[in-house]
């Protein structure tokens, strides 16, 4: 399953996901290669005597095509270099955002597709490094091949814009010429709630351009939590002679975000988030968790009473997004990067790797309207000048990416923190009652109070993006040691009773929602090697804390 609706009805699209592919590991320490059939996607680390398995892998499959394929995969983790016929032609950082490659003129018949995988640790790899979350071995996401013509669509965006008698719709589409001639034909703009729109156009041969219609839509309904309103919008290519040559169709909803004064509004109404932090990970699956998985943290995220999830720390797979749009599940999206020293930021990957991370996300994700900010670079080093102006560098990209939706970053610089200034939203985590037994409210107040008189982010929104305590599932103890359920409990109470109750902060995301795998170096400090944090426990059992972040999300 690639998405949660149909994106192609005149375009061929085939899944090449959701099968047995050939695999085999590609062992540099002399050891004996595994062969066997694996199911993609998947992660290798769930394979039997795959468990730690770090480094390469290769999979493999045939599939019958013939003239402009285009073949998209939607995830792998965390380096890919794709071969068709033994003729690379793709690579890719990062397991979590979509790359493709577009193969023109291929002859009738069978074709050799090869993956080959590569999750290891090294300088080449800035972002993918030992963390406080795993990083997983694996065509991870889905995989497309899709058929094409002479030209095709590459994508639609669509930025909803409030005018007085209802909305309008500004919508962006990319077209690529493939052939060496001109492409003479029509863009037809088919949009619910409103008429539609149509243009001639021309592609230069081999030319990429971006063709903008506006649209008026004065019925339309408006996409807000409580009533998560989608709209289908899509684009039809013809050619000369009329022929249907190519389509795309994508989802959005009518909603505009903005930015006023310590507000965060959504339609103009002062948002109050009450979130989790998540991670895509599940012992059972690594991080290619299925759509029934990712349906399932759903339920029980609504069920705690959470109106919001925090992505960290990275991109999610689409799945998810579509079934945040659909439920109204507000989303903190961020781009990948987990606690990274100035050091690490120095690994001349570093920049490009991140900025390659967010225009991926942005692009393949732009029309999701449950995503009401972008945020950047969690945990790393905003407290120096090196840092700042790489966070500067990140926060200007997405302002040029997408200047409709409130830019942040989640700092844990306490009082030393030199970014305010480049973002909307101020964001910080903290861990009063876990790492320090400092009281909430004396520790949340010192700290906005400092925001406010001696930083940028001063008159800004304010949220809290992590607050938590850890419990090892089962460990139950009338004498509320810590990590036992009953201290989780009451760290989670207090924490909450502080965060909701403090007049300048916009809200909460607790960290975490489920317990996950961890990896490196961090297995040494981590009880099971995990991170044990979560409400419910990795196999999505719930702690104690339960009942209490959900008596503490009810509504008012
Ligand atoms: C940090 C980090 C999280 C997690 C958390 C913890 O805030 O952003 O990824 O590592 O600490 O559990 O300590």
């Amino acid at each position: 399953m690639l998405r949660m609706f149909k994106t192609h009805s005149i375009r061929k699209q085939t899944e090449l996901s959701s099968c047995l592919w050939d695999f085999s590991t590609m062992p540099e320490d002399g050891s004996e290669s595994v062969k066997m059939k694996a199911l993609v996607p998947g992660c290798w680390e769930t394979y039997p005597g795959l468990r730690g398995y770090r480094g390469k892998g290769c999979f493999e499959r045939s599939f019958y095509a013939s003239g402009n394929i285009r073949l998209e995969f939607k995830g792998v983790s965390h380096t890919a270099e794709v071969f068709l016929d033994g003729k690379k032609v793709a690579s890719h950082y990062n397991a979590y955002t979509p790359f493709s490659a577009v193969v023109t003129n291929l002859p009738a018949g069978n074709h050799r597709l090869k993956v080959c995988v590569d999750n290891g640790f090294g300088e080449n790899s800035a972002l993918h490094v030992e963390n406080d979350y795993q990083t997983y071995g694996g065509i991870t996401r889905g995989v497309a091949l899709e058929e094409l013509g002479e030209a095709y669509i590459r994508q639609i965006h669509v930025t909803p814009e409030k005018i007085s008698d209802g909305w309008k719709a500004l919508v962006k589409v990319s077209l690529h010429n493939l052939s060496d001639r001109i492409f003479e034909g029509r863009l037809i703009l088919a949009l619910e709630g409103s008429l539609g729109s149509s243009m001639h156009v021309s592609l230069a041969a081999k030319a990429e351009t971006e063709e903008t219609m506006e649209i008026v839509c004065p019925e339309v309904s408006e996409w807000n939590p409580m009533s998560p309103t989608l709209y289908f919008v899509s684009a039809v290519l013809e050619d000369r002679t009329g022929q249907q040559a190519d389509d795309l169709t994508d989802r959005f909803g009518f909603r505009e975000v903005a930015v006023n004064g310590k507000d965060i509004l959504l339609n103009g109404r002062k948002l109050r988030i009450k979130g989790f932090c998540r991670h895509e990970d599940h012992p059972q699956f690594g991080c290619s968790l299925p759509v029934d998985a990712m349906w399932q943290d759903l339920l029980l995220l609504k069920d705690l009473g959470a109106n919001s999830v925090r992505t960290s720390h990275y991109p999610n797979d689409e799945l998810f997004l579509d079934l945040c749009d659909e439920t109204g599940l507000l989303v903190w999206e961020e781009n990948h990067a987990r606690g990274l020293s100035e050091e690490a930021m120095r690994n001349p990957n570093f920049e490009r790797q991140c900025e390659d991370c967010i225009r991926e996300m942005i692009e393949s994700h732009y029309n999701h309207p449950s995503i009401y900010i972008w945020g950047i670079l969690n945990e790393c080093a905003s407290h120096t000048e090196y840092g700042k102006s790489c966070y500067e560098a990140q926060l200007s990209l997405i302002r040029r990416l997408d200047p409709s939706r409130p830019r942040s970053f989640a700092s844990c610089q306490f009082k030393s923190d030199l970014c305010f200034g480049l973002a909307e939203v101020t964001a910080y985590n903290i861990y009063p009652l876990w790492y320090h037994d400092t009281p909430v409210q004396e520790y949340l107040e010192d700290l906005y109070e400092w925001i406010q008189t001696c930083t940028e982010g001063a008159g800004k929104p304010f949220l809290i993006t992590e607050i938590g305590a850890g419990a090892i599932y089962g460990y139950r103890s009338p004498g509320r040691e810590k990590w036992s359920e009953e201290y989780q409990a009451w760290a989670l109470g207090e924490q909450l009773e502080a965060v909701l109750n403090h007049e300048g902060t916009s809200g909460v995301y607790i960290w975490q929602f489920s317990d996950c795998k961890v990896c490196g170096s961090w297995f040494g400090t981590r009880p099971r090697t995990m991170n044990n944090k979560g409400i419910v426990d990795e196999y999505r059992r719930p702690k104690l804390a339960y009942e209490i972040v959900r008596e503490r999300f009810a509504p008012e």
